[in-house]
């Protein structure tokens, strides 16, 4: 009999039905037992009347539900089975009105009788078994999530004519921060692992594909142990032709967002509120802009001054800052405009009337930055100029500042953490829960 998800039962009719999945939980009482089931979609109780003794006639029958009841009492919590029996609907039944009593029970796959975590494990130790941590209904929802935002962003994307694209990983220079940098043996060389598709994604511009866009891994060598800092991560990535400023970019960004959000919303909003207590709503477009001076200033009035020298915001004034454009927009997203060139990549346009600011934003979710965007600068001397700025060679840019070098349309586009996105549209406290599996300094297992 074919398989039918546990999701799918409540409207069956009354029938035999065959269900598979892991044992939940088994309540073995002396007359009745019940097992919980769970597979990918849902729980179900499943029923045998218990048949305890043998008596020294018994029947095929007998015997047969003699074995089943044992089985039943010997199941271990996460065994693999597989069950034929009789649906009923009952709404005295808690777990969604409706059972199944046990016709027969196939142990697939047996799981070693002490299970390795609990639901007061630490984050660390349910990493280490992350695939029995996966199949908490939460973790699993989190994933569905992520399913629905990134194919409703493809979506987006292909509707309004972006190609996809799919850059290489091994490279041969920083992308970002010689700081941050994966290097390994190449050969008779030196390969580094990418930081981003930044200069790949900018290489579609002069070859004329006007709109791109990369879902990927990205490498960071970043030794920090913080709740949204992985060492792989996943980047969402745009990148379009004849753009006037970082203000089109930033349009753009706010609209794919709206796309992916009204999708989640719509397809797991009851869900996600019924596992994680949040609401998520879909943000209303345009998104507040603050310039980055602006809101220091913000931040500082709200008695917050930023520890930090360069300028920037730290994490503690991203979270005040958010506060106050709730309170003072209701809304959970900002763009904060015009950072400092000293601040900024060399490859971040400044604006005409003064270098000092470049033509680029951070985007805010809930406190905390989801993503970098700007506008590039085109003109080769001077990317030139601005690159030898910032103590990088030339020399070692020379395939990258090629493309500037044949016609280039001016061009601009952002990078988006997938797993903050997520832990923050979800109100988890760290990339770890929204990563599959996390890689940080310590973590490279499993
Ligand atoms: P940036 O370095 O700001 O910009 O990265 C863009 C976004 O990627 C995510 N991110 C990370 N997520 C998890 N762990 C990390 N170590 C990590 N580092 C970055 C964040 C961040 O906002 N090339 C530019 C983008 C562009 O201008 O198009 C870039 O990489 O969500």
């Amino acid at each position: 009999m074919t398989r039918t998800l546990i999701k799918n039962l409540a409207p069956l009719p009354d029938g035999t039905v065959t269900v598979a999945g892991w044992v939940d939980t088994v309540r073995d009482q002396k007359k009745v037992q019940f097992v919980i089931l769970r597979d990918e979609s849902g729980a179900v109780q499943l029923v045998n009347p218990a048949t305890r003794e043998p008596g020294d006639d018994a029947d095929d029958a007998t015997r047969s539900a003699l074995a089943l009841t044992e089985s039943i009492s010997g199941l271990a919590h996460g065994s693999m089975v597989r069950v034929t029996g009789e649906l009923k609907h009952d709404e005295r039944v808690k777990l969604g009105g409706i059972e199944v009593k046990i016709a027969s029970l196939e142990v697939v796959s047996e799981a070693l009788p002490e299970t390795p975590i609990a639901d007061d494990s630490s984050l660390d130790k349910r990493l280490d078994w992350r695939f029995l941590d996966l199949r908490r209904p939460e973790a699993n929802l989190i994933f569905r999530v992520q399913t629905t935002f990134e194919h409703a962003l493809r979506t987006w994307w292909v509707e309004n004519d972006f190609v996809e694209i799919h850059t290489p990983k091994l490279m041969a220079s920083a992308s970002e921060s010689r700081a941050e940098l994966f290097e390994l043996e190449y050969f008779e060389g030196k390969a580094y692992l990418s930081q981003s598709p930044q200069f790949f994604k900018q290489m579609a511009q002069p070859a004329g594909f006007g709109r791109v866009f990369e879902i990927a891994p990205a490498f960071r060598a970043d030794p920090s142990f913080t709740s949204r800092h992985a060492t792989e991560f996943t980047s969402i990535d745009a990148e379009f032709s004849w753009v006037d400023s970082h203000e089109d970019v930033m349009q753009m960004h706010e609209q794919l967002l709206v796309a992916g959000f009204t999708a989640v919303v719509e397809k797991h909003g009851a869900e996600i509120e019924a596992a994680f207590g949040v609401t998520v709503t879909v943000p209303a477009v345009p998104f507040p802009r603050i310039p980055l001076a602006e809101a220091l200033e913000l931040v500082k009035a709200r008695g917050y001054e930023v520890p930090r020298t360069d300028g920037d915001l730290d994490p503690e004034g991203e979270r005040q800052l958010s506060a106050h454009v709730r309170e003072a927009f209701g809304h959970d997203f900002v763009f904060v405009t015009d950072y400092a060139s000293g601040i900024r990549p060399f490859y971040h346009m400044r604006h005409e009337g003064d270098a000092g600011l470049t033509k680029s934003y951070d985007l805010l979710y809930n406190g905390t930055e989801i993503s970098t965007g700007a506008q590039r600068e085109h003109r080769v001397e001077v990317l030139i100029a601005q690159a030898q700025e910032k103590g990088l060679e030339p020399e070692e840019l020379e395939f990258y500042l090629d493309f500037f070098r044949y016609g280039v349309p001016p061009h601009g586009g952002f990078g988006m953490g997938l797993a903050r996105v997520l832990m923050l549209m979800l109100g988890l406290g760290s990339i770890r829960e929204t990563t599959y599996l996390f890689r940080g300094p310590t973590r490279l297992l499993p």
